[in-house]
């Protein structure tokens, strides 16, 4: 089985920003840089011939590149119950589009529908039991937190690992998007830093 999902990979100067939060906070567990990821769909757990149709619809996805900006930070749950710390993830319309896109791929390919919102994020802390407090002062503080732009030129199917050190993501396959004007340079140093060894499911 594979555990599936869709998401950016970010570049790896804005992992660094990002690691730079990964410090101050008791009680969480930072997702580590090479790590940090945006989701656009979450798939779960899909046998080999499942991931293949995914693949192969995800394929057909024609769609523009486009800027993403980072921009603050949020939390998942309430009170005690604070589940993840999140920088939030801005993109005028690319994003919104991309990840109907994508949908409408994973659910031609025979998968149901997602029926959450899409609250787009890069998560960069989890917790098993939170001090409010303290989470809301880590949150004031680093408020004006800012990245981007990033240009977004492909997007990844990536499988996750379970182990007992966290989740590890590995790149399955990668989808080009449409070049545009104001991505192209930015597109080189990104693709300077793809990896080499993204293997179809
Ligand atoms: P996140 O984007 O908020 O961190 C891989 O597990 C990725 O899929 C994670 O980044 C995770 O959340 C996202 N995801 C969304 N729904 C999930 C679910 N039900 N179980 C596990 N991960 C999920």
């Amino acid at each position: 089985m594979y555990r599936l999902f869709v998401g950016l990979a970010l570049p790896d100067d804005v992992r660094e920003q990002l690691a730079r939060f990964n410090h101050g906070l008791p009680g969480a567990r930072w997702v580590a840089p090479e790590n940090t990821h945006l989701t656009l769909r979450f798939i779960g757990d899909v046998d080999r011939h499942a991931a293949a149709d995914i693949d192969s619809t995800l394929q057909g996805v024609d769609t523009d590149s486009f800027d993403v900006w980072l921009s603050g930070l949020g939390v998942f749950g309430q009170g005690r119950k604070t589940r993840a710390l999140y920088v939030r993830a801005e993109a005028p319309s690319g994003l919104t589009h991309l990840q109907g896109k994508v949908e409408s791929a994973v659910v031609r390919a025979g998968q149901p529908p997602e029926t959450r919102k899409f609250s787009p994020h890069v998560t960069v802390a989890r917790f098993r039991s939170a001090h409010p407090d303290r989470i809301q002062a880590f949150v004031e503080r680093n408020g004006l937190f800012r990245a981007g732009p990033i240009a977004v030129t492909r997007f990844v199917l990536f499988e996750s690992h379970m182990g007992k050190g966290g989740s590890i993501y590995e790149e399955l396959a990668d989808y080009p998007l449409n070049l545009t004007h104001s991505t192209k340079d930015e597109a080189k140093r990104f693709e300077s830093q793809r990896p080499e060894h993204a293997v179809r499911p």
